[in-house]
């Protein structure tokens, strides 16, 4: 293996979402001058950037929503709107003069281990060696549209909710959208007055927790401006309330899961007044099996004489509209597709080459392994943000991040100064791993039985199985015997 010419190790981050730009924060605080954030798009942002469908909100609350060291007193409401969800990112990029360090328009096509450092290659030519490869490249990031016949004869407007055309007017229009998870949800009480008619072409039920969204005051925010302590306080405080309910009850709180269920039952009951529509959104499945829909908007929105839900199965798409199973045809005007993202590509099809020239494509073929969803055995060095088995459903994706960030830069640190060359997990605690993460996703109810984004095509979920104090525990500080450091 070639020494290093460098005695502090150049850092490639991939990605400049949330993840990526709070690696980049960290990393500059850590006194690491010799870094870029490689970034495909020509804004900052990630999943904010992309998405800017109407009714756009993030379902955790804004105050903990956002970096821990940097609270802000300035949310509109208690789930803010996805544009200052983006102005936060982009204002936080600014303060901590992170632009310079950013190559826009570089998407990464090829990352090869080779002499003891990476080479990294760009779909625009560029090429870029270094010793340490960050991927924050996100998890719901590569949108799907549905497998259904027709789909390119449709003779209206099309788009997907990650791909929002805002120079179509729904005014007057009618609109379908497939799909009915957080995003459609999100979608049709922002759109219901403006549509002749919207169409809601669901699949499967969802369970739906309603939650309030408030706004804040003009007093509310002073005052959170002048006492920085209560920011403080709010954060954690919601933190708390994630921790002890919902993150308890998907990982096996018999009396936690109770009250969710109760909570979702009871929305139902008390706000859909038909029993025939009633029993079409009765989902046939444990609460929380699905990532957790929140919305107190949206049984009113279906309920309104612009709505339609449509529980018939799609047979295919026509030039005029969508034709069901029964051979009734839907005209539309526009068509949405709120179908979600490949939630299991991770760093996949980025032709990522560990020792040897492994193709991390291929060690992932039948199932995604990593060590402590942070990194591989077979590719020193790399490290990732928010990869697999993530708390990514549990509770607040920053908060997840800032504790893996932390741990990515433990190991980064024994590479400064003359230190070690290379880290990778050792095979056998990388395995010990995934058998634990095996044995605890029984208790979990994203086993419990339905079909949802959170399970790779063998069935396995890819989140956190545990709670997030030993998520906590286990972030805190690398167990240096799980690693191969050379
Ligand atoms: P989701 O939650 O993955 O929802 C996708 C929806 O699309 C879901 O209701 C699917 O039905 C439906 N779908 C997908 N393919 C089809 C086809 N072929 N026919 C009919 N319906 C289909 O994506 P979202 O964008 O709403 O939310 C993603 C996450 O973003 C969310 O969980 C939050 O974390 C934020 P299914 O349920 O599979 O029957």
């Amino acid at each position: 293996m070639t020494q290093r010419n460098t005695t502090s190790p150049r850092i490639a981050v991939i990605g400049a979402g949330m993840s990526g730009l709070l690696a980049g924060i960290k990393l500059h605080q850590a006194g690491y001058r010799d870094f870029r954030i490689f970034e495909k798009a020509d804004r900052v942002g990630g999943t904010w950037r992309d998405n800017t469908y109407p009714g756009l909100t993030c379902d955790v609350p804004s105050q903990h929503y956002c970096y821990s060291f940097e609270l802000s007193a300035e949310w509109s409401r208690l789930f803010s709107p996805g544009p200052e969800i983006q102005a936060y990112f982009e204002a936080v990029c600014a303060k901590y003069a992170l632009t310079s360090h950013i190559a826009f328009g570089h998407e990464l096509c090829g990352a090869r281990w080779q002499d003891g450092c990476w080479q990294l290659a760009f779909a625009n030519g560029a090429e870029h060696g270094c010793d340490v490869v960050i991927a924050a490249t996100g998890v719901l990031h590569h949108p799907v549209l549905p497998d259904i016949a027709g789909r390119e004869r449709f003779a209206g407007h099309s788009f997907h909710t990650a791909r929002w055309d805002h120079a179509v007017s729904l005014s007057g229009r009618r609109v379908g959208i497939i799909g009915t998870g957080s995003t459609a949800i999100q979608i049709v009480p922002a759109i219901i007055d403006t549509v002749a008619q919207v169409t809601l072409f669901q699949r499967t039920a969802q369970w739906i927790l309603p939650l309030p969204n408030p706004p804040y005051s003009e007093a509310d925010k002073a005052a959170l401006r002048a006492d920085p302590a209560r920011l403080a306080e709010a954060y954690h405080a919601w933190s708390e309330r994630f921790r002890l309910t919902i993150a308890r009850a998907v990982v096996g709180d018999a009396e936690q899961m109770a009250k969710l269920a109760d909570a979702c039952r009871r929305n139902l009951e008390e706000n859909v007044a038909d029993p025939a529509l009633r029993a079409r959104l009765t989902p046939d499945y444990a609460v929380a099996c699905k990532r957790l829909v929140m919305s107190d908007q949206f049984y009113p929105a279906i309920q309104h004489r612009n709505a339609t839900l449509e529980t018939t199965a799609i047979a295919a798409i026509e030039p005029a509209g969508v034709r069901l199973a029964d051979g009734r045809l839907h005209e539309l005007d526009v068509l949405v597709y709120a179908t979600g993202f490949d939630a299991h590509r991770f760093v996949r099809g980025l032709n990522v080459c560990g020792v040897d020239g492994v193709s991390l494509d291929a060690v992932w073929a039948d199932a995604m392994h990593t060590h402590r969803s942070l990194t591989v055995p077979g590719f020193p060095n790399f490290f990732m943000m928010v990869g697999p088995n993530s708390p990514i459903g549990n509770f607040s994706l920053i908060m997840v991040a800032e504790h893996q960030i932390g741990y990515i830069l433990q190991l980064v640190e024994l590479l400064r100064d003359g230190g070690a060359q290379a880290i990778e997990p050792k095979p056998e605690a990388c395995a010990a791993f995934n058998d634990a993460l095996r044995d605890a996703m029984g208790n979990t109810v994203w086993v419990s039985g339905c079909r949802s984004w959170y399970l790779d095509r063998n069935g396995q979920p890819i989140l956190w199985p545990w709670s997030l104090e030993r998520f906590q525990a286990e972030m805190a500080a690398p167990d240096l015997d799980e690693y191969a450091i050379a």
